[in-house]
């Protein structure tokens, strides 16, 4: 049955083949649009998986776009989450929500988000975005089905690099043990991942036959064919005994000849000028079938107010101390990840160095380790999107003396997998590098299941690990190359994504477990040289009037701030570099909180990584017993991350210098208060 008003049964809109054909090129047009405003997104698989969405949310779903959550409805579970686009179209073209907001997609606060957020938008079922997961929950949704004696269906759309994912296989053979004939899988084969050919990165074929081994009933089609399309989906509906899975060969970035069978396009946008040429080749009449201007100014319009809402938010001094908005204090940015990239380039000829790929090296850096080296290929290991298997396999080879290295997004790197961290690698104590990428909010427009806000809490807990973050790319850099072949244990090494300040060179100080001490002195053309930086083993106080303790990028942001505190309100700041959270330096910690009696610590994390340790050596020890120490925390509120720029993010989640100053502030002002000291007028103006 198709749409339908659920309280009569009336039936909405039904679709034949050619107008599903027709709806399937119009939501291929809309994706196109909706990806180049946000200027992130997925174009190959958004378009791979167009004739299978258009088919199920317009014909053979059973649902009710005015009343989303009516019992009665099949289920579609997006496993692949980075298809959203295409989940929000079958979603908008069904009713259920404006065609035009699909737009917004990837903007702050937006119901669009990068991945599928159930709780934002009525119609989306789940939320997903960590591959592998959706057809565990589409099991849940079946049990819970039977129990119920409900007989809607339950459809999960997959894709085949996520095939790789070992909980699929554990979700296949429950469903094939339960029997479950009211769960239909749907298996995106567009033979392409991001680094490259399944067949290549590593193989799951033949696919059928795992399934069926599974005890599914297997179907296998063209995705692109509407009519086998919808008479596959038809007749799995109809029930047969057991689970179905729809094996649907489908080319990425179908549609759009420059995008067709590209693994570059599985992660990019067209530009306005593809854009204009995808939709010529799509046959759609720009303003007569897609209204591209409109939609373009509604996404424009929706940024404008973020902004405004942002700006209005943010703490106030007296000017605008934002990066290189000033013609002083220039600086120069960098992604963080390069460094990684370097260090293994560099280091890479140790015949001990192994490299694991989980299908985002490029993205990640960790490719460098093998590009134009083609001697060290043996030693490149592609393991698919498989992180748990991957990590303990990592511990299988240091324990035979290599030393392995595995990266990826740090929600996948040290989450997902925690269990194989804490047991194969750390109980173990093996020798394995592991990097957290993409790490914090600098992930920006993907959205909360792939920034990793909540890594440092586990990294750090685990006993044997060594954990590490640097503040910017050349601290990478130094990091990499000590963790890679001096260090000896389980660590874990966290970087972002966004380019972010450089404020060290060369000749800065870097020892594993050693603070750095960083002070502001002077304002200078470069920002970099505005400061002195030393080992805080070499630092002599200079009684400032508080310490900002920072690691990774919240470092530069730490930096911004006291130049925002010395220029606005003449306020001294010992900032702490903290780039190895464990083992912490106590003794810095001590010494800055003995000095200053004002510590603020500074996390791109939940608060509490950083701040807890911090917290907990100012409460434990010896040395400050009677000594009032008044501390403070910046860092994310206990919430999950939002899509939107990166930048944007550091401001939603307040982390920003300007958050920084204005907290120090006001604990600046708490200890002048006791001890009868005037603070300066301006101190009044921010704290009021
Ligand atoms: C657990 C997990 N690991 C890694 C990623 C990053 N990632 C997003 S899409 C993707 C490739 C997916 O390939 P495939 O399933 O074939 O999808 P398609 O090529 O159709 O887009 C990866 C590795 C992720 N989202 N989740």
């Amino acid at each position: 049955m198709p749409i339908q008003n659920s309280t009569t049964g009336e039936v909405l809109r039904s679709y034949n083949i050619d107008e599903l054909k027709q709806q399937a090129n119009l939501m291929r047009g809309y994706d196109l649009v909706a990806l180049c405003a946000a200027g992130s997104g997925h174009a190959g698989g958004t378009l791979s998986i167009m004739d299978i969405a258009a088919a199920l949310y317009l014909r053979v779903a059973d649902h009710d776009p005015k009343n989303p959550n009516w019992q009665g409805r099949d289920r579609i579970v997006w496993s692949t989450g980075h298809k959203a686009p295409s989940l929000y179209l079958g979603l908008a073209f069904a009713g259920f929500c404006p065609k035009e907001d699909v737009a917004l997609l990837r903007k702050l606060y937006s119901a669009y988000q990068g991945h599928p957020h159930w709780l934002k938008l009525p119609g989306v079922e789940v939320s997903t975005g960590s591959l592998g997961q959706g057809l565990s929950i589409a099991v849940g949704l079946a049990l819970a089905a039977r129990l119920d004696k409900k007989d809607h269906h339950i459809f999960c759309i997959m894709g085949d690099g996520e095939q790789q994912e070992g909980q699929i296989w554990e979700a296949a053979m429950e469903a094939g043990h339960f029997n479950l004939d009211n769960l239909i899988g749907i298996v995106d084969r567009n033979r392409l991942q991001i680094d490259g050919w399944v067949k290549d990165v590593m193989n799951v074929e033949p696919i059928e036959e795992k399934y069926h081994s599974f005890g599914w009933e297997v179907i296998t089609i063209n995705g692109h064919n509407m009519r086998q399309v919808v008479e596959a989906l038809e007749k799995a509906k109809t029930g047969c005994g057991k689970p179905t899975v729809i094996i649907a060969d489908t080319v990425k970035g179908k549609g759009v000849s420059f995008m067709e069978d590209i693994a570059g396009w599985h992660g990019k946008t067209p530009n306005v000028e593809e854009l204009h040429q995808a939709l010529k080749e799509l046959g759609l009449d720009e303003e007569e079938q897609i209204p591209v201007q409109a939609l373009f100014a509604h996404a424009k319009k929706y940024q404008a107010e973020v902004e405004r809402k942002l700006e209005a938010k943010m703490p106030k001094f007296q000017r605008n101390y934002w990066w290189n908005a000033a013609d002083t204090m220039k600086v120069q940015m960098k992604p963080t990840r390069l460094g990684f990239g370097q260090s293994l380039a560099a280091n890479g000829d140790d015949p001990r160095v192994v490299c694991f790929g989980l299908d985002i090296s490029g993205s990640i850096t960790i490719s460098e380790f093998y590009a134009n080296k083609p001697e060290r290929k043996a030693r490149w290991i592609s393991m698919g999107i498989a992180e748990q298997s991957a990590t303990s396999a990592a511990a299988g080879l240091a324990k035979e003396g290599k030393l392995p290295v595995f990266g990826t997004y740090a929600t996948f790197a040290a989450a997902r997998n925690l269990d194989q961290i804490r047991t194969s690698i750390c109980y173990g104590n093996f020798n394995v590098l592991i990097a957290g990428a993409h790490g914090g909010v600098s992930v920006g427009p993907d959205g909360a299941t792939h920034q990793a806000l909540e890594d440092l809490f586990s990294m750090c807990g685990l006993p044997n690990m060594s954990v590490v973050v640097p503040c910017d790319m050349v601290e990478t850099r130094k990091a990499t190359d000590y963790l890679l072949l001096k260090h000896v244990g389980p660590k874990y090494i966290r970087f972002a994504r966004e380019a972010t300040p450089i404020v060290t060179d060369q000749n800065t100080p870097f020892v594993f477990g050693k603070a750095n001490v960083i002070r502001l002195r002077r304002e200078s053309p470069n920002f970099i040289e505005a400061f002195e930086t030393k080992l805080e083993s070499d630092y002599r106080d200079e009684c400032e009037d508080l310490t900002i303790v920072a690691c990774g990028p919240m470092v530069p942001e730490a930096m911004r701030a006291a130049y925002i505190l010395k220029s606005d309100f003449g306020y001294e700041t010992r900032i702490l570099n903290m780039h190895t959270m464990k083992p912490l330096d106590c003794e810095a910690v001590v010494r800055a909180a003995r000095d200053t009696s004002v510590v603020l610590t500074a996390e791109e994390h939940q608060i509490g990584a950083l701040a807890w340790p911090v917290a907990s050596i100012i409460t434990e020890s010896h040395e400050l017993y009677g000594i009032p120490v008044i501390t403070g925390a910046i860092g994310v509120k206990d919430r999950f991350g939002d899509s939107g720029a990166p930048w944007e993010l550091i401001k939603e989640f307040e982390v920003s210098a300007e958050h920084i100053a204005a907290k120090a502030v006001e604990l600046i002002g708490v200890k002048k208060s006791r001890s009868g000291e005037p603070v300066c007028e301006a101190h009044l103006v921010v704290t009021k």
